[in-house]
């Protein structure tokens, strides 16, 4: 007893605090992995859980009682829309400020997270291990779960099947959440909860279902890619490759500014905080006790909404029919009478606005920094600057959008487009693909603190009407 005692203190020292300044011109605390020795994120989790379950015991029997807010008849009808409703640890939206994951913003994340090469954009493996530990990794530690990761890609041969029963022309979305709901035969949860495992053993089988999902996507989505778009010549993995440089190479994309693209925005997608379409979709179904696979194909078939995810394809489609009709060269009074006419036909203007942002998303901003420094004379690029420029003021004027700033989706189809992966009605796969790893590390959480099932209550219009006149 005592010897465990002082290995878990080691290893608690092992990882250590530090105080970073002129991050973003705040000082803040961040943990890293000083030592290289413990390369297993599981065994990392493992030490961390016990300490997390007696935190939410402890937040539940002295606060358990803490009003955060009122409801109101508004948020009742309007979508939930500022309602505190769910736990969520792997990270936290600001209005103003955009996403932090485990406390970092994203660019501290490029600052600090491991790169493939020294001052390059981070390693997602680096993200999915700060997500899980809320540790900043070292380069050894992403090293590992690169190469753990790729340990655990090879597919089953009957989801390549199954994804042939679809025809070619099926959505891609639907093409691989087909393909996910395929891997779902695989799954050790499964497995354990029809044996009558104990359920504080849960998160164990959770967290192998998580990372061979996470190790499978980029698989079965480069699959879809190659069968509908490249004759179904499908590349194999590279093993020397990282998880990001890799997907880019299974899709048919080699060149270094691709694979740092794919790094940098598998990062960027992965995690919006939880009560996104996607990431509370995946929770709410995992709340059920439904494994990973299961729940990541619910999570995956709220992506393919266009006010959501599907807002990425959207967006090139939109930017595309802008050109046909007026020109690359489109001056800004066209713009204008283009955007008005979007509009004016009932429609969105596809990558604007938030739910919860009232700023420009910052994962907007990296991207636009990526072009900025890879692509400054790409002509799409220009006129997604042109955008960032005219549409504010016009869904300002209408007087109803609460947030006229561009989103994650309204940059990143022309960086893929620039490179050559032009088919936009793929780009949600790849959202897809990135999104595994914020729900699944979550999800991971959920399992080991033992968060239960998931049931808001509902009322009718009755009962409101009912409710207020009495109250009134
Ligand atoms: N273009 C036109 N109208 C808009 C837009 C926009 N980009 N954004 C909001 N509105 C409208 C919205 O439809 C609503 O109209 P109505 O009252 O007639 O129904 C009104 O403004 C108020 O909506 P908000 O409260 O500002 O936004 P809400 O929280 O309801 O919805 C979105 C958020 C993201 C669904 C909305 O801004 C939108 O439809 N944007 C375009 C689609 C998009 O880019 N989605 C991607 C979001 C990011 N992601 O990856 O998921
Ligand atoms: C996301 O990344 O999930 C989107 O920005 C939508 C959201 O946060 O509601």
């Amino acid at each position: 007893m005592v010897f465990f005692r002082s290995v878990s203190l080691l290893n608690k020292l092992r990882s250590r605090a530090v105080q970073q300044s002129n991050l973003s011109n705040t000082v803040r605390w961040y943990q890293v992995q000083t030592s290289a020795s413990d390369l297993d994120l599981r065994s990392q989790l493992k030490e961390l859980i016990p300490e997390q379950q007696e935190r939410i015991k402890k937040l539940k029997a002295e606060h358990g009682k803490v009003q955060l807010g009122n409801i109101t008849v508004d948020m009742v009808l309007g979508g939930m829309r500022g309602m505190t409703g769910l736990l969520w640890e792997t990270s936290l939206l600001d209005p103003e400020e955009g996403i932090r994951f485990r406390g970092l913003s994203i660019p501290e994340c490029q600052k600090l997270l491991p790169g493939a090469k020294h001052g390059g954009e981070p390693l997602p493996e680096g993200l999915l291990w700060l997500l899980l530990t809320g540790k900043v990794p070292t380069k050894e530690q992403v090293d590992a779960l690169s190469a753990e990761l790729r340990s655990r890609a090879a597919v089953p041969d009957h989801v390549y099947k199954t994804i042939d029963a679809l025809p070619v022309k099926a959505h891609p979305m639907t093409q691989f959440t087909t393909g996910v709901m395929a891997l779902q035969v695989q799954s050790e949860f499964q497995k354990a909860y029809e044996k009558g495992i104990h359920k504080t053993k849960y998160w164990e089988t959770t967290y192998e279902d998580s990372l061979t999902l996470i190790a499978q996507l980029p698989v079965v989505a480069a699959y879809v890619y190659r069968r509908m778009y490249k004759n179904g010549q499908s590349i194999s993995t590279d093993d020397s490759l990282d998880y990001g440089a890799n997907f880019a190479h299974m899709l048919g994309y080699d060149s270094p500014s691709m694979q740092e693209l794919m790094r940098l925005y598998v990062t960027i997608h992965t995690d919006h905080e939880g009560g996104n379409v996607s990431a509370h979709t995946g929770h709410l179904v995992a709340s059920a006790l439904s494994d990973p696979y299961l729940s990541f194909a619910a999570a995956l078939n709220g992506l393919a909404g266009p006010l959501h995810g599907l807002a990425n394809q959207e967006v090139l489609l939109w930017i595309k029919s802008v050109v046909s009709e007026c020109g690359e060269n489109v001056t800004t009074e066209q713009l204008k009478d283009y955007i008005w006419k979007t509009l004016n036909s009932g429609k969105v203007v596809p990558g604007f606005g938030h739910g919860v942002l009232r700023n420009t998303d910052p994962r907007y901003m990296c991207q636009r920094e990526f072009a900025l420094k890879h692509l400054p004379d790409d002509p799409l690029f220009q006129l997604v600057s042109k955008l960032f420029e005219v549409v504010p003021p016009i869904l300002t004027e209408l007087g109803k959008v609460k947030n006229p700033w561009p989103n994650v989706d309204a940059h990143s189809g022309v960086l893929l487009n620039h490179y050559g992966l032009t088919e936009a009605r793929y780009y949600t796969v790849l959202f897809g693909v990135s999104r595994a790893m914020g729900i699944c590390s979550q999800l991971i959480w959920d399992r080991a603190l033992g968060l239960p099932l998931e049931r808001p209550k509902s009322v009718t219009m009755e009962w409101l009407e009912n409710y207020c006149k009495k109250s009134s």
